[in-house]
Parts: structure tokens; sequence; C-alpha cells
């Protein structure tokens, strides 16, 4: 029996209130009711508070650079297809950094999922816009307003038809916990797009401004596009959350057969050759 207890308990370097507790304890959640131990997950994030959450638990982590952990995770995935891998960063890492490692995640449609926490700053530097800053928003950077359109990650994964595209937020645990159950479960990239407060350097998107927003929408068909895109379209007045969208086709491992027909956890060196290489430098 898996328990929250082996997920380990870490002093955390992120400020009291911040919305990166409650993912933490939602991700610790939803890795118990699937069952999973320690042993099976990867995490993999970059650079950023939110990057730190892998960090918080007691499991596999790998730790790539800004904006590069889906990259990582891609190869972890088709190194190791038993492993349940998990990409966990930051909007600015995944959205800005690494833009186009997200759009080719996308794509490639690899059995991963990405948390992404979206506190729409760039909270490690202190407060720059990040690419879901809104426009016109002030912040410790630009005082005079954001002055680029806000980066809508939800619209351009329904958009590109991606495997699973959800919304959770920091202050509905339990909804948030199931979101991260079906992403794990989906067969294919998933994406959980976070609406993390910061509440040090975020002073408009705080808590109480999600709660006024944030609506779980009846009779939505997850596999309706045309509805999926209308959805990913509201912002201010009603933010939806909820799986927005989803579809099933081969992954990206399913594509791509390993050349040995093993995957490469499975291939162990043969000593003769090893050998034969080190003596060829002797
Ligand atoms: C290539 C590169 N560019 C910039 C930086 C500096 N840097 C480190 S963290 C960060 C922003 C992190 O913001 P975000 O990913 O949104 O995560 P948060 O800290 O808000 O959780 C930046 C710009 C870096 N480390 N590497
Ligand atoms: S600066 Fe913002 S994102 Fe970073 S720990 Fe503090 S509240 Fe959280």
């Amino acid at each position: 029996m898996v328990s929250m207890e082996d997920f380990g308990s870490f002093e955390t370097a992120w400020c009291p209130g911040c919305g990166n507790h409650s993912i933490l304890k939602c991700v610790k959640e939803a890795l118990v009711q699937m069952e999973l131990e320690p042993h099976q997950c990867i995490f993999v994030s970059g650079i950023g508070q939110a990057a730190k959450s892998p960090h918080y638990l007691r499991t596999n982590v790998y730790n790539g650079l800004h904006g590069r952990a889906l990259p990582a995770a891609t190869g972890i995935k088709l190194a190791n297809p038993q492993a349940v891998v998990i990409a966990q960063s930051g909007d600015g890492c995944n959205y800005g950094e690494g833009g186009n490692h997200f759009l080719a995640a996308l794509r490639r449609n690899i059995n991963v999922t990405l948390l992404a926490h979206d506190n729409q700053i760039y909270g490690l530097t202190k407060g720059q816009a990040s690419p879901t800053t809104a426009r016109g928003q002030k912040t410790k950077a630009q005082p005079a307003g954001n002055p680029s359109e806000a980066f809508n990650p939800v619209g351009v994964a329904v958009a590109m038809q991606a495997g699973m595209v959800a919304r959770g937020f920091a202050g509905m645990q339990d909804h948030l916990t199931e979101m991260i159950v079906k992403a794990v479960q989906h067969p294919g990239f998933s994406l959980v797009d976070i609406l993390q407060p910061c509440v040090s350097f975020n002073k408009v998107n705080t808590f109480a401004w999600y709660k006024e927003r944030c609506y779980i929408p009846e009779d939505h068909d997850p596999q309706n596009w045309e509805q999926a895109m209308a959805l990913s379209r509201q912002w201010d007045e009603g933010i939806p959350l909820g799986v927005i969208y989803q579809s099933h086709k081969p992954t990206f491992e399913e594509s791509l057969p390993h050349p040995t027909g093993e995957p490469l956890f499975n291939n162990r060196p043969s000593i003769q050759k090893l050998n034969e290489v080190m003596s060829s430098f002797a």
C-alpha cells in the first residue's frame, strides 16, 4: 500500500501561501490514488520555483536546464517506456524558454504528462512578465504594463489536437488531484495547466481573483474539438477548469520502434565489445 509518507516530507524554499504548496500535496495525493510507488515515477523539471517541486518528492528526479524539461522527459520515456514520466515546471520554463519543446511535445504525442505551474509571472527571478502575463499588467520589471499579448497554452494545445488538455487550480485541491490522475492515466501527451497564485510577485491573479472566475463547465464533451476550442478562449469573466480536450491517437513511442527491438534500459552492453573499444585506446 503506497502512502503520502512514501513520497517524503521536506522543508521547502517557497513563500508561505504560495500555490506551489497545495500543488505538491495534490501530486502526492494523485500518486497515492494511482498506487504508484516512488521508484516507478521519474519527475523531470527545469529551473524556477515550480521546477523545485520534484526536489520535495522522494522519487526519481532529473533536473534539466531552464525550459528543457520536455526534451529530457522525452528521452527518458523512450529509453524506459515502463516509467511514469512527469515533467513539472513553471509557465516561463514551459511556454517561454521551452516554448519550442512544448510545441514539439504536442506534435509528437509522447506518453508524458506536463504539469505546468502557471503563475503568470517569473517567480524565481522576482517578478518579470512571463509569456502568460496579461497585456497591460504592471509588474516589477514592466512598471508601465506588459506590452505583449498573453500566450494561451490551453488554446494552443487544443488547436494542435493534443492528447489531453486540462486546467486545474491550486485552490481547488480535490479537482486538481483528479486532473493529475486523469492526465497520468491518459495514454499519450497530457497537459495540466495549473493556475498557481504567486503571492509575492503577482498581485493581480490572486487566490480570490481565481475563485471568483474558475468554474467547471457542465455537459462539456472533451471529444468535441469545436466546443473545446471555444472553452479554451474563455478567460477574464469565467475560467473553465477540467478536461477541456481529449483525443486518442498513436503515441510517439509506438510510432518509433526501438532499433534493437528492446528499449534502451533493457539493453546491456557487451563486455567483449567494450573491452575491444577500451583496448583500442591502450
Ligand atoms: C536560459 C535561461 N534563461 C534565463 C534564466 C534565468 N531564469 C531562471 S528561473 C527564471 C524564471 C522562472 O519562471 P517560471 O518558469 O515561470 O517559474 P516560477 O519561478 O515562476 O515558478 C529565469 C528567467 C535561466 N536560468 N536560463
Ligand atoms: S516567489 Fe511566488 S512562485 Fe516563488 S515561492 Fe514565492 S509565491 Fe511562490
